[in-house]
């Protein structure tokens, strides 16, 4: 899927949207100002199966990146507003805690801009026009890397909670505990609410420290074997073992109020509350995406019914 973007209102549904579409495709995010180059890309991309989401705008592809979340940013690096180098820094300078290759292409190719691209931080610079397919093979080998550099990891290195990978072992543990003993547990699903009413009043780096301390108050807060997982952006998922549905229930009830009232300490101080939804585990053989999915039916619950709480 190619989008290009013409409002903000469009913007903002595409990634709901791509929320919902882009668990295993990878994300590639294309900031270049020249449409035509990008309706090209779209219908030779879309057949290998990958979303690319693709900005003429560079100032709209800066403020994107959270939403978006690439798995790989291509950059062109002349433009008529910003030149790409500055979305290039923009990005190695916020995105720091993350890995996100980043490919420069230009009609350009002078040793000048080659240099500059990699001195910047860039992971590949290609000539345009180019041949499809050898570009094509080169973003893969980069998101190839990303794959495997994510991978290696168990802890989100913002947060420091678990990650996705982590969350899968545990939830394979718990289920084999499940099928031999019995033993059901509880998966939760959190969102913190109106997050991107924080970035945008505070700044992305407040937003940051939002995600810092709500990681850290689950920690504290939650018993000593629950199992904490930032899932994506402002979504985390808690495992609870060996508890059924009302037990977990009582506790997120408790985290949710004592969260509300932690106040957010910058320059000034403000709250932050978040809603959440939990189902109890009760068979070993569905996968665990199906689990998050009824929990976030019943997260869905929560938002729509004001926010600030849980529902099972
Ligand atoms: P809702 O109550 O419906 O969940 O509202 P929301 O604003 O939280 O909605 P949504 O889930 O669509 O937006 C989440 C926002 O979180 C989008 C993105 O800008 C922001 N975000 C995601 N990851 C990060 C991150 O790592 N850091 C920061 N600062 N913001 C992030
Ligand atoms: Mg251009
Ligand atoms: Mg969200
Ligand atoms: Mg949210």
């Amino acid at each position: 899927i190619v989008m290009c973007y013409t409002n903000e209102e469009e913007l903002f549904s595409t990634f709901v949207q791509l929320s919902i579409q882009r668990e295993d495709k990878p994300v590639i995010l294309l900031v270049d100002d020249d449409t035509s180059f990008l309706m090209y890309i779209k219908e030779q991309i879309e057949q290998i199966g990958w979303y690319v989401v693709a900005i003429a705008n560079p100032q709209k592809a800066i403020m994107s990146f959270y939403d978006v979340r690439p798995d790989c940013v291509v950059i062109d690096i002349h433009m008529q507003e910003t030149d790409g180098f500055k979305v290039l820094q923009f990005l190695k300078e916020k995105l720091k805690q993350q890995f996100i290759p980043t490919v420069m292409v230009s009609i350009d190719d002078k040793k000048e801009n080659r240099m500059k691209s990699y001195e910047l931080g860039a992971d590949d610079f290609i000539k345009k026009p180019f041949d499809i397919d050898e570009f094509t093979a080169r973003l893969g080998r980069q998101l190839h890397r990303k794959q495997q550099i994510d991978e290696l990891l168990l802890v989100d290195e913002l947060t420091q909670v678990y990650n996705r990978k982590y969350l899968k072992q545990e939830y394979d543990k718990l289920t084999n505990y499940l099928i031999r003993y019995n033993e059901t547990f509880c998966l939760a699903v959190l969102d913190l609410d109106k997050f991107k009413n924080v970035n945008d009043k505070y700044g992305h780096l407040v937003g940051d420290l939002v995600l810092q301390q709500f990681s850290s108050f689950l920690n504290k807060e939650a018993r000593l074997n629950d199992t904490i997982v930032r899932y994506g952006g402002e979504e985390f998922i808690i495992l609870f073992p060996k508890t059924n549905v009302e037990d977990a229930y009582k506790v997120l009830d408790r985290l949710c109020k004592g969260f509300a009232e932690h106040s957010i300490e910058h320059n000034g101080s403000f709250s932050c509350t978040f809603s959440g939804g939990v189902v109890e585990v009760t068979s070993g053989d569905r996968p665990l995406n199906e689990w998050i999915e009824l929990a976030d039916a019943a997260l869905y619950e929560a938002k729509n019914s004001g926010r600030n709480h849980i529902k099972m």
